[in-house]
């Protein structure tokens, strides 16, 4: 396509800059070390017959004791960016109270090495490891909650605020709701209706609190990771497209209307209203919640397919939030990654172009996360061929140069993940990583995907010139 060079490799503007990104439980292990305490992630983990054969984040991938040649690797990749998450039980053991410092120094340590190569530190201060003890005090669904991780926050930007250059509040406040509290495939494992609701809207106001913070203490740029959806009718009835509207609430009015603008959802009243209605809000949260930011970070995957479906629960009252009769499938002659979703690059293009078109108020777009897992294939070489990412990510990326060059205004790219890691409720058996990772021995191997976005990243920065991060300076 014209999006692409004559080398093959997708174009970027001058000034777009590349990442790699991972998360706190993910791949930090160390779970008990420097007082850390328990997260939601760790009592959930020990909840038999949760996560896939047993997996747990005690060791993960080490990363707490293997920083240095992790960043080593981001150094040799060329990235201009790593994203990575703050976890809150390191910083504050139980979620209130006083700092732990000892765990802040493993982020003031990360965030000198990554400086040291060269780095922009991009922090996310939530990707889901919630201090247990909040949880037991109600987790999202109480306000108080959002309180808590405001304090934190300021506890985070006080110590690395001279040298993080990009701040995200939350990571896919989606998946920490509604998969957390409804579907209740991720922890803390609920399956509700209000509680899941409230804790939407708690955890938009944490992002707000969080956001006043990190200006009051003067951080660079502020921002918050979203999943939006791209959400395509299994068919071209009407009842399926009116399915497709209310699951676009849940994934995606619930969060962009009071971000972008300035408004709770007001459509499908039917399904959302008596739910939305019963959010303990108070008067200013929209201000709160709607202030200015200077990106939004965007996590794309795949498209989804929604259909028209009966309710699993006949009584309303009893429905969790996400019980509302639309299925979430895939239909369509593509191939399907190892998490079973399907490729179709073209979606990324459209996803970002309805989204602006939909919100003018859209600050600048980051892609937070992009990646795909794959089978594990190391090869009688010790090598890795993973050209199905290798296929992934350039569809992707030549995707995001049409939606570039049809004027949405993306200012970088983050793949998911730097590592293979602890995939969620599917154990380590899904492997994101454009690194590879022994579990046995926690030895890294990059692969040929590393390989070709090195490539990339070179070949860019030959084109235009060094990348614009809102990189910092040590402070002297
Ligand atoms: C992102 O989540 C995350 O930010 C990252 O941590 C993760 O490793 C990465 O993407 C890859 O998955 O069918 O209801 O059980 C992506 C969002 C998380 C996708 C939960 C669907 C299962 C939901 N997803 N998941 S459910």
């Amino acid at each position: 396509t014209r999006q692409e060079a004559a080398d093959g490799l997708p174009r970027f503007p001058p000034g777009f800059f590349f990442g790699a990104a991972t998360a706190s439980y993910q791949i930090e292990g160390a779970h008990d070390a420097d007082g850390r305490g328990p997260s939601i992630w760790d009592t959930y983990c020990r909840t038999p017959g949760k996560v896939a054969d047993g997996a747990t984040g005690d060791v993960a991938c080490d990363h707490y004791h293997r920083y240095r040649e992790d960043v080593a690797l981001l150094k040799q990749l060329g990235a201009d960016s790593y994203r990575f998450s703050v976890a809150w039980p390191r910083v504050q053991p139980g979620g209130s109270g006083p700092v732990n410092p000892a765990g802040l120094d493993f982020y003031d340590r990360l965030v000198d090495e990554l400086l040291a190569a060269g780095i922009e530190p991009a922090a996310t201060l939530y990707h889901w490891d919630l201090p247990q003890e909040l949880e037991d005090q109600g987790g999202w669904r109480v306000r108080s909650t959002a309180e808590r991780f405001a304090e934190y926050t300021g506890m985070v930007v006080e110590r690395l605020g001279d040298r993080v250059g990009r701040w995200m509040t939350l990571n896919e406040p989606f998946c920490a709701a509604f998969v957390g509290y409804a579907v209740g495939r991720h922890a803390p494992g609920a399956q509700e209706g209000a509680g899941a609701i409230a804790a939407s809207h708690h955890l938009l106001v944490a992002h707000g609190l969080a956001t006043r913070v990190l200006r009051e203490a003067g951080a660079r740029e502020v921002g918050i990771a979203l999943n939006p959806d791209h959400l395509v009718p299994a068919s071209s009835s009407a009842e399926d497209a009116a399915a497709v509207r209310r699951a676009g609430v849940l994934h995606n009015d619930i969060w962009l209307d009071p971000l972008f603008a300035g408004r709770y959802p007001e459509h499908e009243r039917e399904t959302w209203g008596p739910l939305l209605d019963a959010v303990p809000r108070l008067d200013g949260d929209l201000e709160l919640i709607g202030q200015p930011l200077d990106f939004v970070g965007v996590n794309f995957y795949r498209p989804i397919t929604v259909s028209d479906t009966p309710h699993r629960e006949p009584d309303p009252a009893r429905r969790t939030a996400v019980d509302i009769g639309a299925a979430e499938s895939w239909q369509g002659d593509v191939r399907t990654t190892t998490m079973g979703w399907p490729v179709v690059p073209a979606t990324f293009t459209d996803l970002l172009t309805e989204l602006v078109a939909r919100y003018p108020g859209l600050p600048p777009v980051v892609i937070t996360e992009n990646g795909s897992a794959e089978a594990d294939t190391v090869s009688a070489d010790g090598r890795v061929h993973d050209t199905d990412r290798v296929e992934y990510l350039h569809g992707h990326l030549v995707a995001l140069a049409e939606a570039v060059e049809r004027g949405v205004d993306v200012r970088g790219y983050y793949v998911w993940s730097l590592l293979d890691n602890f995939e969620w409720a599917f154990g380590y058996d899904r492997r994101f990583g454009i690194v590879r990772v022994d579990y046995d021995t926690l030895t890294r191997t990059p692969k040929d995907s590393y390989h070709w976005y090195r490539e990339l990243i070179a070949r860019h920065r030959a084109a235009d010139g060094p990348a614009s991060t809102a990189r910092t300076a040590p402070a002297s």
